[in-house]
């Protein structure tokens, strides 16, 4: 302990998926002094949070949705549904902490109130609310890529006197709808998740939409134990095959559409249908994502199911989405179409119906007033760039980074910034976050980190600092693969078009495998595009790489 409070080789802030692992690497593999903050008052990051009814891994087959770094742990870990519930997953990220010891290192319900860079040490010094001071040579943040939660701003909605909930700050108590009117407002994955099972128990249910969203059947179901053992047999080549192919180990079909018939792709479309979760978009034809026509023709296929499974067209046709198919997150449900079915669900449209104001016990909307007793907020996050803003480091020359980020989210290889030397982010901005399995994807970048600071020390270098040629390069780069795509013609979160006021810009790396072949090229040409500067002894130059 020293006049500048406790002393660390690196500090984490965040202790979900990503900051429990980079714990664990930094100190258990490199045997650096770390300590880990989190606001929260346990482990699990989103999976702490997002704790409405009906959460769970939308994404395919849940085994793959977990650490890969230990074989023991893949062989203890019973993963039991494909979609795995959501206190399941908390349970399990409560094992892998006691497993590894993360707990002694990770101080919990403790917000981190000011992080600065200090030029003269080359040192990060972060204060907290509970008033102690600590310093680090580096800064990991591992603060979530969806943590702040977006918030409405309609009038009246501080007056409402009922329950409010928002799914990303659920309450650890159950809540019970029984007997209740409830409106829901937001049809993203955490509505479409939640909708259904609150339709099971509440009186009623308004769901309010401003978007119709395409949605996938995910076919959950139990794994069997002859898949997991399969899955524990072959971990050595799924593991390489996930780094390969996106983060998934799955082989997709790599059809032209143009070598079949209208009515043979139909067909395909059905048995992909059927099968549920993402295969329609993986496992259909190369292209639904860069082709205008066949997005198009797949898109028509999802509405044509919703068309079938909605018995009142008047609700079908508000439940049309109008955008290009995948554009938005694409989601997977358990009935969220059917649910529109039940006596007890209304849907409010809001492009043609808004919402004007909040009384104490209703919204009001253009045409209607609409009883509640509880309002869930679905409505999503400041995604990805909020909660680096949130902690607002202060880097050279004491610049907040919202000054940095007024109008672009500059970084390089979505984990550093130029202005902030020795600070790393894990999921940040122009990383591919959930366009690759985060928790596989939070290894190998903490693994990318850890090297880099390996290096660093063996070299005498103090601070590490993005160029911002370096930035507007990597700007170029990310935005060049996604502007083969139909993604940035969508108002969705990856565009920041969510958020009322945010800069418009693609916010993820699309490919991540070759994502993290960058980092490796990156890391093999001496840190092409960062500048090192030795430790220093009172001398301030810098060398450029
Ligand atoms: O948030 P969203 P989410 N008035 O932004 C609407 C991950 N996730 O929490 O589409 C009215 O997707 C908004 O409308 P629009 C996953 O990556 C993972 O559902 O912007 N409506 C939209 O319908 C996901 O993509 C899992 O026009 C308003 C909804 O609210 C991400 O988290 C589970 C509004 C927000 O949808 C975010 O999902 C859940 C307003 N003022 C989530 N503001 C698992 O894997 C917003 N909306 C378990």
């Amino acid at each position: 302990m020293s006049d500048n409070g406790e002393q660390y080789d690196a500090l984490i802030i965040g202790a979900g998926f990503g900051g429990m692992y980079a714990l664990h690497h930094l100190r258990d593999q490199m045997g650096l002094e770390v300590r880990a903050f989190d606001g929260a008052g346990g482990v699990g990051g989103t999976w702490w949070y997002n704790r409405y009814p009906g959460a769970r891994v939308d994404a395919p087959s849940s085994p793959f949705y977990a650490y890969t770094f230990s074989k023991e742990l893949v062989d203890e870990w019973e993963w039991t549904e494909t979609q795995t519930p959501g206190p399941s997953v908390l349970a399990y990220l409560e094992h892998v902490a006691e497993r590894f010891d993360l707990l002694k290192d990770i101080q919990f319900d403790t917000w981190i109130s000011d992080a600065r860079y200090d030029e003269a040490t080359q040192r990060w010094t972060i204060e907290t609310d509970q008033g102690e001071t600590h310093s680090a040579q580096f800064l990991i943040c591992a603060t979530g890529a969806l943590f702040v939660a977006n918030m409405p701003d309609y009038p009246g909605i501080a007056d409402f006197a009922g329950e409010c909930y928002h799914t990303g700050r659920w309450p650890h108590e159950k809540v019970s709808f029984e007997g209740k009117r409830v409106g829901v407002i937001g049809t993203g994955s955490s509505g479409i998740q939640s909708i259904p099972e609150i339709a099971k128990e509440a009186d009623h249910v308004t769901v309010f939409q401003r978007t119709p969203q395409f949605s996938l059947p995910a076919r959950n179901r139990r794994l069997t134990r002859e898949e997991l053992e399969k899955y524990r047999e072959d971990w050595e080549d799924l593991r390489a095959s996930m780094c390969h192919r996106g983060g998934w180990p799955f082989k997709t079909h790599r059809r032209k559409a143009s070598d079949y018939t209208p009515e043979e792709r139909h067909a395909i479309y059905e048995e992909l249908w059927e099968e549920g979760g993402i295969n329609l978009s993986i496992n259909s034809f190369v292209g639904v994502m860069t082709d205008k026509e066949l997005n198009e023709e797949v898109g028509e296929f999802v509405r044509g199911k919703i068309r079938e499974i909605v018995r009142d067209p008047e609700t079908a046709r508000k439940l049309m989405p109008d955008y290009y198919y995948g554009t938005k997150r694409l989601i997977l449900d358990n009935g969220y179409f059917e649910t529109y079915n039940r006596d007890n669900v209304s849907l409010v449209d809001l492009r043609e119906d808004s919402i004007v104001e909040f009384t104490p016990d209703a919204v009001r909307t253009k045409h209607g007033e609409h009883p509640i007793d509880v309002l869930v907020l679905a409505t999503g996050f400041d995604a990805v760039s909020g909660s680096m803003l949130k902690l607002n480091p202060k880097g050279r020359g004491g610049v907040r980074l919202e000054e940095k980020w007024g109008e672009r989210f500059d970084n390089y290889l979505g984990t550093t910034i130029s202005g902030y030397p020795n600070l790393f982010m894990i999921h940040g901005p122009g990383s591919p976050g959930v366009f690759f399995t985060m928790p596989l994807g939070g290894e190998r970048t903490t693994a990318w980190i850890a090297d880099c600071i390996r290096q660093m020390r063996e070299k005498d270098f103090g601070a590490i600092e993005a160029t911002e040629d370096a930035e507007a390069g990597w700007d170029r780069e990310i935005n060049a693969i996604a502007d083969r795509t139909l993604f940035p013609l969508a108002n969705s979160w990856y565009m920041g078009a969510n958020v009322p006021g945010k800069p418009r810009q693609f916010l993820g790396h699309l490919s991540g495998s070759q994502y993290f072949d960058r980092l490796s090229e990156v890391a093999e040409a001496d840190y092409e595009g960062f500048t090192f500067e030795p430790v220093h002894d009172g001398e301030t130059s810098t060398e450029a790489t």
